[in-house]
């Protein structure tokens, strides 16, 4: 049935609409199955995404038809299509009137991935409306509140000097714990890989004890303060409370120097809230592992990184991880830096929309997957700041000279940034940053070309 003259007005007008401030505007790449007539089947894709089904129903009155999802814009040859949802359409809490992302999730991304007469549909980008962009939650804490703890400048503190303790499994918490404090000697933030939690090997109750100490003898050794993100996912939320709140009741005076790491996407937007409102004076870690099913750019359907990216923020995430633009081990490329910037600036571009976030906390971008010293300078170039939290695992930890020296070469790879000195000469006079070419010779030759004659003084073991 086509259903274009109800849910098709291509006489609207996309700035009209975000003057109006009443529609949130979702752009889809969408190809009908079957040649099927693109506007019918974009039609039918907005019925079922807001008001209708496949059939007019009997029930259906004029104020249903006031808040119809409506296609405003068509492409066919490059099969891009673009709605606008009424702010009404999307659920709201009963205790505070606030608006939720499974709501949003569940319209514009919800029964229309699995449409008989769409072969697929996916979302590019959505602009939030100041009337409902001002219902989410927002972050509550981020990188200022750890540059806080950590003694920098709450403006422009550089980067954090991050790692995750590897291997991801099967490290009892004593071996766990020793590797805490052997990076915490050089380096600042620690984080649970994704998947450490409470398995029976590593009871999460002798762990974040043995972690606990360990920071607190860190920070008597180095005189710096430390930061660790505690892993808190989970199905339940009270088990993500009840971990939560012994996490900080270990880590007693030093509890603010805690983040709680969720596994955002496979735990679902319940899971973040949970966190973000539970937990609102802890950075609120967004882990996106499990989010490529849907948002690589091999996935036709689902939504992409960069969407992703953009609903973490208004869920509230301090930081969330932005992958490492082309110069990690992850999928991505130098242009995705644009969620970096979605995430960190007050107005800014999408693929589709220009966004203000009309004073909405930022989120941190978390770069991580496969990097090391090496990698950096070309990773800020293109960035063009080192204002993240940067976790390297293989990078610290596959250091030739251990966690220590590791954490040491990340932080000189990134002074080296930052004073405008190339790594090579930098490393002349930094051992560890030295070192991490003869740890990474791949990397080194690759990015370096003729490194070893240029520091065959100070590479040598000791
Ligand atoms: C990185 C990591 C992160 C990935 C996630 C891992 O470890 O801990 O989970 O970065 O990817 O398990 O692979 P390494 P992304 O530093 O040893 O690679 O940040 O893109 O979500
Ligand atoms: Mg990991």
């Amino acid at each position: 049935m086509d259903q274009s003259n109800r849910y098709a007005r291509l006489d609207l007008d996309e700035n009209t609409l975000i003057e109006g401030g009443r529609h949130v505007l979702c752009a889809y790449t969408m190809k009908p199955r079957d040649g099927g007539d693109y506007l019918a089947t974009a039609a039918h894709f907005a019925a079922e995404s807001s008001t209708g089904t496949n059939v007019e129903v009997c029930t259906t009155d004029d104020f249903t038809k006031g808040v119809d999802a409506l296609v405003y814009e068509i492409d066919p040859a490059r099969e891009i299509m673009k709605i606008a949802y009424p702010v009404e359409l999307f659920d709201r809490n009963i205790i505070d009137g606030r608006a939720m992302l499974c709501s949003f999730l569940t319209l514009t991304i919800g029964n229309n991935q699995g449409m008989g007469d769409v072969e697929h549909a996916k979302m590019h980008d959505f602009y939030m409306p100041p009337a409902y962009l001002r219902l989410f939650d927002g972050p509550s804490m981020n990188i200022s509140d750890m540059w806080r703890v950590l003694g920098r400048d709450v403006n422009d503190g550089g980067m954090v000097v991050g790692t995750i303790i590897k291997p991801k499994l099967g490290l009892r918490p004593q071996p766990f714990a020793d590797a805490c404090y052997e990076f915490w000697l050089g380096g600042d933030f620690i984080k649970n890989d994704e998947p450490q939690g409470n398995q029976v090997f590593a009871p999460l109750k002798e762990t974040i004890r043995l972690v606990a100490d360990a920071m607190k003898r860190a920070q008597d050794a180095t005189g710096e303060a430390k930061l660790f993100s505690a892993n808190i996912t989970a199905d339940d939320p009270f088990e993500m409370i009840a971990r939560g709140e012994y996490i900080l009741e270990t880590f007693g005076e030093n509890a603010d120097h805690v983040a709680f790491l969720v596994d955002g996407y496979v735990t679902g937007p319940a899971a973040i809230t949970t966190a973000r409102r539970q937990f609102p004076h802890q950075f609120l870690h967004y882990h996106r592992a499990g989010h490529g099913a849907v948002t690589s750019p091999q996935s036709q359907r689902g939504y992409t990184a960069f969407v992703l990216s953009k609903m973490s923020r208004l869920q509230g995430a301090s930081g969330i991880h932005t992958g490492t633009m082309g110069f990690g081990k992850m999928e991505g490329d130098a242009a995705d830096k644009n969620i970096a910037f979605m995430l960190e600036r007050d107005s800014a571009d999408g693929p589709f929309y220009h966004q203000e976030w009309l004073g909405m906390k930022s989120t941190t971008p978390i770069i991580s997957g496969g990097m090391n010293a090496l990698r950096l300078p070309g990773f800020f170039d293109n960035l063009g700041h080192s204002n993240v939290i940067q976790t390297s695992g293989g990078g610290a930890f596959g250091h030739v000279d251990g966690g220590t020296a590791g954490a040491k070469s990340l932080r000189q790879a990134h002074d080296a940034w930052k004073s405008g000195i190339g790594l090579v000469e930098y490393a002349r006079e930094h051992r560890e940053l030295a070192r991490a070419f003869e740890s990474f010779p791949a990397d080194a030759d690759r990015f370096f070309p003729g490194w070893r004659g240029n520091l065959n003084g100070i590479i040598a073991a000791e």
